[in-house]
C-alpha cells in the first residue's frame, strides 16, 4: 500500500509540500492541475513543473486525479472526438513523467455534491461536509451551485468550475431522456478510445464512484454499486480499466458493503487506487463525513484495510476528505490536520495487520 495525499499545487493550496512530507509514511501525492477545465490538453510544461516540484519535496507523483471528462463526451455529441484526442494527449504527457494511475469520473453535470460544506459536529465543534436530500429538494440545481460556490471560502472546488457550470441550464436539458444504458454507450466509446493508449503507455484509468451513491436531479448515474462497476469493467475488459474505490462515496449508500466490494474488485485486479474515508449515517440519503476512526462513523476501517491487505496490497490510497479541526482555514474537506490524523490512523491499522499476518 502506498499512502498518498491530495495536493492542489503551490498556487492555490495553502498547505506547503514540506508539511505533506512531514506526515509519517507519506510516499507521495495524488496530484492534480487545479486550473484545468474539462476537455483541455494539459500542457507538458505545466505537468513537468508540477511533478518536478513534487519530486523536489521528496515525494512521488504516480497518481493524478481530476482529469475531467468533457460533458460532450458523456453526452455523446459529435464534438466529443476532439475532446477525446485532448484526453489521449494528456494521458501520454502524464505517462512521460511517471504517472501510473489517472483518476476520473463519468458523472453527468455534477461531480460530488453536498448540501453543507461546513456542518458543525455538535459533539466536538469541528465541522465537515454534509448531505441531506431534503435540503436539496428545496434548492434545485441552480441554487446548489450558487451555494457551493459561495461557501467554498474562495477556493476552487474540482468539478465545480464556473465556466462549466455557467451553461448549467442548457446542459441539464441536453440530458433529458438519457437513460443509464444510453450513458453507458457513451462511456464505452470513451473507454474504447483511451484504454488502448493506457495499455501502451503503462497507465491505469481509475473511475471514481458517483458521490453520493444514487441518482440526483433525475440525471443518469452509472457508477454507484458493485453491479455498476462490473458493467463498467465489461465495457472494455482490460487491467487498465479500473475502479478508484472511494469508501465514502460508495459507502454513502448503506446497501454497499464496502469491504466486500473491495474484495470483489481487488481479487480481479481492478482497483487502480483507493480513497479511504468514514461517514456517519443520519437517516435516509442523509449523512455527514466523520473522522477516519471507525468509532466516529459507520464504516469499519479495520475491515476495509484488511480487505486491501488481502486482495490489493500494492494499491495507492489516500485519506479522503477530513473534517476542519483546530480552527484551520482551508478548502472544504482538504485541510491538513484531519487528513494527517487520518493517514496516521490508517498507517497504524496497516502496520498491525501486516504484523498479525507475519509481515513487517
Ligand atoms: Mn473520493
Amino acid at each position: 500500500m502506498k499512502m498518498t495525499f491530495r495536493w492542489y499545487g503551490s498556487q492555490t493550496d495553502p498547505i506547503p509540500l514540506r508539511y505533506v512530507k512531514q506526515i509519517p509514511g507519506m510516499s507521495g501525492l495524488m496530484g492534480l492541475l487545479d486550473n484545468k477545465a474539462a476537455g483541455v490538453d494539459w500542457p507538458e510544461e505545466e505537468v513537468r513543473a508540477y511533478i518536478d516540484e513534487v519530486h523536489a519535496a521528496g515525494l512521488e507523483c504516480e497518481v493524478i486525479e481530476s482529469v475531467n471528462v468533457h460533458e460532450d463526451i458523456k453526452m455523446g455529441l459529435p464534438t466529443r472526438d476532439e475532446y477525446i484526442a485532448n484526453y489521449i494527449s494528456t494521458i501520454r504527457t502524464l505517462a512521460k513523467y511517471g504517472v501510473k494511475v489517472i483518476i476520473y469520473n463519468f458523472m453527468p453535470v455534477f461531480d460530488w455534491l453536498r448540501t453543507d460544506l461546513a456542518r458543525v459536529i455538535p459533539e466536538d465543534g469541528s465541522n465537515s461536509l454534509y448531505f441531506d436530500e431534503r435540503d436539496l429538494g428545496e434548492m434545485g440545481p441552480l441554487e446548489i451551485v450558487r451555494r457551493t460556490a459561495e461557501n467554498s471560502g474562495g477556493f476552487t472546488l474540482p468539478g465545480w468550475e464556473p465556466e462549466r457550470l455557467a451553461q448549467l441550464e442548457t446542459t441539464l436539458k441536453q440530458y433529458e431522456g438519457m437513460t443509464p444504458d444510453m450513458l453507458r454507450v457513451n462511456f464505452k466509446y470513451f473507454l474504447d478510445a483511451v484504454i488502448p493508449v493506457c495499455e501502451e503507455c503503462g497507465v491505469r484509468m481509475a473511475c471514481h464512484p458517483d458521490d453520493p451513491a444514487w441518482p440526483i436531479f433525475g440525471l443518469p448515474r452509472i457508477a454507484h454499486s458493485q453491479d455498476d462497476f462490473d458493467k463498467m469493467c465489461a465495457l472494455h475488459d482490460s487491467p487498465a480499466n479500473t475502479v478508484c474505490l472511494c469508501t465514502g462515496s460508495l459507502g454513502s449508500d448503506p446497501a454497499n458493503d464496502i469491504p466486500s466490494v473491495i474484495r470483489h474488485f481487488g481479487e480481479k485486479d481492478r482497483i487502480g487506487a483507493m480513497h479511504v474515508r468514514n461517514i456517519k449515517f443520519l437517516g435516509e440519503h442523509h449523512f455527514r463525513e466523520a473522522s477516519h476512526l471507525s468509532a466516529s462513523g459507520d464504516l469499519d476501517m479495520y475491515a476495509i484495510m484488511k480487505a486491501i491487505y488481502d486482495t490489493c496490497p500494492d494499491t495507492y490510497i489516500r485519506p479522503d476528505h477530513g473534517r476542519m479541526i483546530w480552527d484551520e482555514k482551508g478548502r472544504p474537506g482538504y485541510g491538513l490536520y484531519d487528513r494527517a490524523l487520518g493517514a496516521t490512523y490508517l498507517n497504524g491499522l496497516w502496520e498491525a495487520i501486516c504484523r498479525e499476518n507475519g509481515g513487517k
